[in-house]
């Protein structure tokens, strides 16, 4: 065992006690010979570089093909897009499912349980899906407090993405949707409209660059709150007057933080509030100007799965 590296503290040249020492800083002789690890003399297989570049891009535009048209889109790898994906991989595991995700790391704002506490607090009964995820927590009776919001979205993550069925696009954005009309003329969503996040948030400084298309039958839109990206699909569907009914005077927004009540309403009112488009997490509080919950999670992860559920319906109408 390598006895600890001593070292003499550096002492700092004011101090009267070593005017003229030079600062000593003694180390073992033995301290550069390394311990022996159970990885020591490790070897690779050999490899050539092409070979990995195909096998990543060959997969990837296997995939883009594939979920060209998709069964569900689901926009938004927040909590709650991630819970509807769970939940349509429970319940229905040979759906097709495209997540599109305009972050590179997929998560939303489920890294952190609010401002940056870490702890996730979420309340009963909506414990349930840790149970199920084998998420450990703290019960406080009324809620469950998960230790690291991070353990919670990376549990959720891992199980969507062992889905063969779930295809994750993340640093990919929705710019904007495929509306059609039925001969009654009726519109309705039927895909949706991406593009690399880096075009899309530089559409100002390229020319067009044309952007790519997911044709689907429902699309899942849980883009949080508004912002560069967020609320996508509601600020379009609204510029498309398809929200009149809940937007006389323009997309209110959400409305201000009730813990109480945000919750029940957000899972509640989770709906299809166009054909072919379910609302859900914090998006759809900007369509009805539901309060918001602040830093509690559990409606975003209900509110996913109960869009998992409609979604199905919609899709099998
Ligand atoms: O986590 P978010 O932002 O949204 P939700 O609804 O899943 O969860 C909301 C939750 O995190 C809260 O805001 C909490 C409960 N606070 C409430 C409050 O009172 O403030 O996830 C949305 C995801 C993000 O990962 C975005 O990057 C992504 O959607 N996204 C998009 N992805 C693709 N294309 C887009 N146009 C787009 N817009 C957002």
């Amino acid at each position: 065992m390598t006895p600890p590296c001593q070292v003499v503290p550096e002492t700092l040249p004011y101090s009267n006690s070593n005017v003229n020492s030079p600062s000593k800083v003694t180390v073992p002789a033995q301290a550069h010979q390394q311990p022996s690890t159970p990885f020591d003399g490790y070897k690779f297989e050999p490899i050539r570089e092409a070979t990995v570049n195909r096998a990543m891009t060959s997969r990837y535009f296997r995939d883009l093909e594939a979920y060209a048209e998709s069964d569900i889109v689901i926009v938004g790898a927040g909590s709650a897009g991630l819970s509807c994906a769970y939940e349509l991989s429970k319940i229905a595991p040979d759906v097709k499912v495209a997540i599109i995700e305009q972050n590179v790391a997929p998560g939303g704002g489920a890294w952190l349980g609010g401002q940056l506490f870490s702890a996730m607090v979420i309340r009963k009964p909506a414990h349930l899906l840790l149970d199920e995820l084998e998420v450990p927590y703290e019960d406080e009776g009324s809620y469950v407090v998960c230790k690291h919001a991070a353990l919670m979205t990376s549990t959720l993550l891992s199980k969507v993405l062992k889905n063969g069925n779930v295809k994750l696009f993340n640093a990919t954005a929705v710019e904007d949707l495929i509306v059609k009309q039925d001969p009654q003329g009726l519109k309705y969503c039927a895909g949706v409209v991406t593009n690399w996040t880096l075009v899309a948030l530089n559409h100002d400084t390229q020319s067009c660059m044309d952007p790519n298309v997911i044709e689907s039958k429902v699309i899942v839109s849980g883009c949080g709150h508004d912002g560069p990206f967020g609320a996508q699909c509601v600020k379009r569907l609204a510029k498309l007057g398809m929200l009149d009914e809940y937007a006389q005077n323009g997309i209110q927004g959400m409305g201000a933080l009730d813990m109480n009540s945000a919750e029940d309403k957000i899972v509640n009112n989770t709906r299809e509030v166009v054909p072919g488009m379910i609302l859900t997490g914090m998006e759809l509080a900007e369509v009805d100007g539901s309060p918001r919950m602040g830093p509690t999670f559990g409606a975003m992860f209900v509110s996913g799965q109960r869009a998992a559920h409609l979604a199905l319906a919609a899709l099998r109408k």
